[in-house]
């Protein structure tokens, strides 16, 4: 027989058994609830890294890159709304220094100098006297350099580089056009190295100056040089640089890197490649492997093509400067 007191405890114990269950089944419910939240919390975090990481893959492979990112980096079209005077810098090869005529020194028999016209068209496109300051363009060409790392010849071993970081923390804008001499074999990775490296470039100058805009542009297309071509009836490079690589690892990874950094981009590459007669040409290279012996008629008709736009097959004749310095100018002001 239970005594009332017996009763008692056994319910006071029940009671006190029964909360500690609850509480342990609460404390069990909100664990799990938590470790859900990590759970989830910590699957989602990777997923936005893959779909980006997914998305940059993509654009490598299918070289159908478009910028929509719109972020404070961008300046096509409205460069002449900045308040002035207005600071540009432009990096680059020996396709930027051109013919040196910035630093009167001439470069073998390089013609014209796309940053001397881009000052000029610029000042014109906003409304600028010609010899005013207003509008300031620098050219930080220097031949022979890589955007890669790790060389004699990479960009950043240049005493210009240094300019170019010292300039910086007053510029607006900055202009890079590098890649030709990545393409030759001592230099070239590959396209996610070369992106990689242009990223990094844009990202350390603008831990500088964080106001700093980016155009990266695509170098022009190279080809045999015209002129051993007439002699030799033959497809030789200049320096070993690979055309094919430029086509189409260099300008997919810069088109790439604009897009991560939220930079422009101006697919220079692509305007030569509108003229029908280079972009014919373009195709009948590729086929044609360097060193094949072409016929007289047919070697005349490549070397006259390719002069009229690189004198060198490389190096931008003073029209094809001019024509640079326009399309940056046109796309820059919008005018
Ligand atoms: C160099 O290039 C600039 C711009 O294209 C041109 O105005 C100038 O005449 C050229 N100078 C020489 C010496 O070729
Ligand atoms: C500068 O050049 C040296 C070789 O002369 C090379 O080892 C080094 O990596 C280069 N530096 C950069 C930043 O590329
Ligand atoms: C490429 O060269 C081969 C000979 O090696 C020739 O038969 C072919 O027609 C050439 N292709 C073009 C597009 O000219
Ligand atoms: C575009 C550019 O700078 N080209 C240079 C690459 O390097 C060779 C030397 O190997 C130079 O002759 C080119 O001018």
């Amino acid at each position: 027989m239970m005594s009332t007191r017996n009763i008692a405890s056994f319910g006071i114990v029940f009671l006190i058994v029964g909360w500690c269950t609850y509480t342990i089944f609460l404390n069990n419910k909100n664990e799990k609830e938590a470790s859900r939240d990590t759970q989830h919390s910590s699957t989602a975090a990777p997923q936005i890294r893959r779909t980006s990481e997914e998305a940059r893959v993509v654009d490598i492979n299918h070289k159908q890159v478009k910028n929509t990112d719109t972020s404070h980096r961008q300046i096509i079209g409205h460069l002449c709304s900045l308040s002035m005077p207005l600071s540009v810098l432009c990096i680059g090869d020996s396709i930027t220094y051109g013919n040196g005529s910035h630093v009167r020194k001439k470069e073998r028999d390089h013609e014209g100098n796309y940053p001397v016209a881009l000052e000029k068209y610029l000042r014109a496109a906003c409304g600028v006297r010609q010899r005013s300051n207003d509008i300031v363009v620098t050219n930080l060409g220097s031949s022979g350099k890589t955007l890669l790392d790790g060389f004699k010849q990479s960009y950043k071993n240049t005493t210009l580089y240094k300019t170019a970081v010292k300039l910086a923390a007053t510029a607006h804008v900055v202009i890079v056009m590098l890649g030709t001499n990545d393409s030759k074999p001592r230099h070239w990775r590959s396209k996610e190295a070369f992106a990689s490296a242009l990223v990094d470039f844009v990202e350390h100058l603008s831990t500088i100056n964080e106001k700093l805009k980016f155009v990266l542009m695509t170098p022009p297309p190279s080809f045999p040089d015209p002129r051993v071509v007439r002699r030799l009836q033959k497809h030789t490079m200049l320096g070993n640089i690979r055309p094919v690589i430029i086509r189409n690892d260099i300008r997919v990874a810069v088109m790439s890197a604009a897009e991560r950094t939220g930079a422009d981009v101006i697919d220079i590459f692509g305007e030569f490649d509108t003229m029908d007669d280079l972009h014919s040409l373009a195709g009948h290279l590729e086929e044609n492997k360097s060193g094949r012996q072409l016929d007289e008629v047919e070697a005349g008709h490549v070397a006259t093509t390719i002069q009229q736009y690189f004198h060198d097959g490389v190096h931008p004749t003073l029209e094809s400067h001019e024509f640079i310095a326009s399309i940056v100018a046109h796309e820059l002001t919008g005018v």
